[in-house]
């Protein structure tokens, strides 16, 4: 783990509210560390891709920190260059890897599924808890990405929307288990988001099958429209949990029903 920062001092200069951001690479998570900086955040921009989160973090005045959050050790890295105090962690790293039916699926990427959008989320957590439960006034807050595929099921997604369905139960639990204690947790739920990467990753790189997933879609929804969930989901008073917000862009009404314009229309 390193971590570089442009101020690494409290005190004048250093914004008084602090977030960390993981998966901030690109994204959402890249959207939000953005957005969070702007709403006057010290951002902490957590990924494994040092140079990135290293460019990210010059440009919004935040501090980088490689960090795997399928790696404890990496994860413990994380919480020491936090340090005591946390206010927002948003817990969004995360991502699909193949697509195969049930009957043919890969044991390894759905290991690789569950690892990082399920246990890396506990880690990371567990890791920075106390932080958060040492956040001014009690204000504390945990946004987890989860996907409307934590909410439903499709053919050739099992991995993926079994994971997704962690992700949705393990912020239920948690809410119920912290429920007596200064720190909220709450979920976005996105739909259809048109990133760089998501849709090539799923597909290990094939180009052609990721652009067929936004096909026809006039306005998908973007990184940008889901950081600005999240900011205001984690900038509301402190008495307030929304505990899940879903997001879709008007053409998505459902997995499975979506408005697509083709050249044959
Ligand atoms: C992404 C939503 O529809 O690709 O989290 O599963 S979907």
């Amino acid at each position: 783990m390193t971590s570089t920062t442009n101020d690494t001092t409290a005190g004048p200069g250093r914004p008084s509210r602090t977030a960390v951001v993981t998966g901030a690479s690109s994204g959402i998570g890249e959207a939000t560390a953005r957005r969070l900086a702007a709403e006057g955040f010290h951002v902490f921009c957590a990924a494994r891709r040092t140079d990135r989160v290293q460019a990210l973090a010059d440009e919004i005045g935040g501090t980088a920190v490689t960090c795997d959050v399928t790696d404890a050790a990496s994860v413990a890295g994380l919480a020491e260059a936090v340090g005591p105090r946390l206010d927002v962690l948003v817990n969004n790293a995360g991502g699909a890897f193949g697509s195969s039916p049930v009957a043919e699926a890969d044991a390894d990427e759905w290991r690789r599924m569950f690892d990082v959008n399920v246990v890396g989320l506990m880690q990371v957590t567990r890791a920075l808890l106390p932080a958060l439960l040492a956040a001014d006034d009690g204000a504390g807050i945990i946004c987890n990405v989860g996907s409307t595929a934590g909410r439903i099921a499709y053919e050739g997604g099992a991995g993926y929307t079994a994971a997704k369905h962690g992700t949705q139960v393990v912020t239920e639990t948690l809410r119920l288990e912290l429920w007596d204690q200064p720190v909220r947790v709450c979920e976005v739920a996105p739909g259809m988001v048109r990133t760089d990467e998501f849709a090539l990753v799923r597909f290990d790189g094939d180009a052609e099958k990721a652009a067929k997933v936004y096909a026809g879609v006039a306005e998908p929804l973007v990184a940008d429209d889901v950081a600005d969930a999240i900011a205001w989901m984690v900038t509301r008073p402190r008495h307030v949990n929304v505990d899940e917000l879903v997001i879709r862009p008007r053409a998505q009404a459902a997995q499975h029903k979506v408005h697509r314009v083709t050249s044959s229309d």
